[in-house]
């Protein structure tokens, strides 16, 4: 019976590593280095635990049989061993804090990173159940909004008609378009509820919270079309909240600027 128990910890612990194994190679496509140093970390940290898993899985399977119920043998206590509980402690907290000291560096480079020269900034306002994405226009700078000029037909943001850095800038809804191999700014906000700005092939997931405007910062390395969702459920009509990022060319994305400045 109790090499019974044994094999089903054991088999579990299989099987367990197995669709772990299967679930991190069905991944999506990455389009940017720090998506792949997303996924490496990720993979750094699965194999870290996964070795950890497989061997305190073993054990309490080798121990189950071992200390069976058999003739002869008599129950043994242990009343606890202090260099086994700190020393346990001290290489889990050591392992912990090493993976999230590593984890930094790329998690600095997506908040705090910002402000290369030939960066292209786009703000993004989550609302339900659409993503407005706008570009400063020609003078760089976005024009201010206000609350009361929302207007879903005309102007989703309620930006300042009277604000001359206003004027030009160019609202897109729910398409986010990039030019490849250049540094990316977005700052992220929200009209209404919490929204989660998600973009799989660049690994990037980020809440929108009504009031703040968060940074995140990518540089895609390939051109496509590519799905955007939304990753936090925020009403009924969530399910229909997605948009696209179209990554091109920069000569491709030039036109594309002009194109919308003249609408
Ligand atoms: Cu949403």
């Amino acid at each position: 019976m109790a090499f019974v128990v044994a094999l089903i910890i054991w088999v579990i612990t299989a099987v367990s590593v197995w669709m772990l194994m299967d679930a991190n190679s069905a991944m999506p496509a990455t389009i940017s280095e720090m998506a792949r140093q997303i996924d490496a970390q990720f993979f750094f940290t699965l194999v870290v635990t996964g070795v950890v898993f497989v061997l305190a899985q073993g054990l309490l399977g080798w121990f189950v049989f071992q200390y069976r119920d058999r003739p002869g043998q008599r129950a043994r206590y242990v009343h606890g061993n202090n260099l086994v509980e700190v020393g346990g402690a001290v290489v889990i907290g050591v392992v912990f804090v090493g993976l999230a000291v590593a984890a930094q560096k790329v998690w600095s480079a997506l908040h705090l990173e910002g402000g290369a020269a030939n960066q292209v900034v786009v703000e993004i306002t989550g609302e339900q159940f659409a993503w407005t994405m706008r570009y400063p226009g020609q003078d760089g700078q976005f024009g201010e909004t206000a609350p009361e000029l929302y207007d879903a037909a005309n102007n989703p943001i309620g930006i300042k008609p009277d604000d001359p850095s206003g004027q030009d800038d160019i609202v897109v809804l729910n398409e986010l378009v990039v030019p490849v191999n250049q540094p990316v700014e977005l700052q992220l906000g929200s009209k209404d509820v919490l929204h989660g700005f998600y973009m799989p092939q660049l690994r990037i997931k980020q809440d929108t919270v009504p009031g703040l405007r968060i940074p995140l910062r990518f540089t895609a390395d390939q051109t496509g079309e590519y799905e955007i969702a939304c990753a936090e459920l925020c009403g009924l009509g969530h399910y229909r909240m997605k948009g696209t990022l179209r990554v091109l060319e920069e000569s491709e994305f030039q036109n594309w600027l002009v194109e919308q400045a003249v609408q």
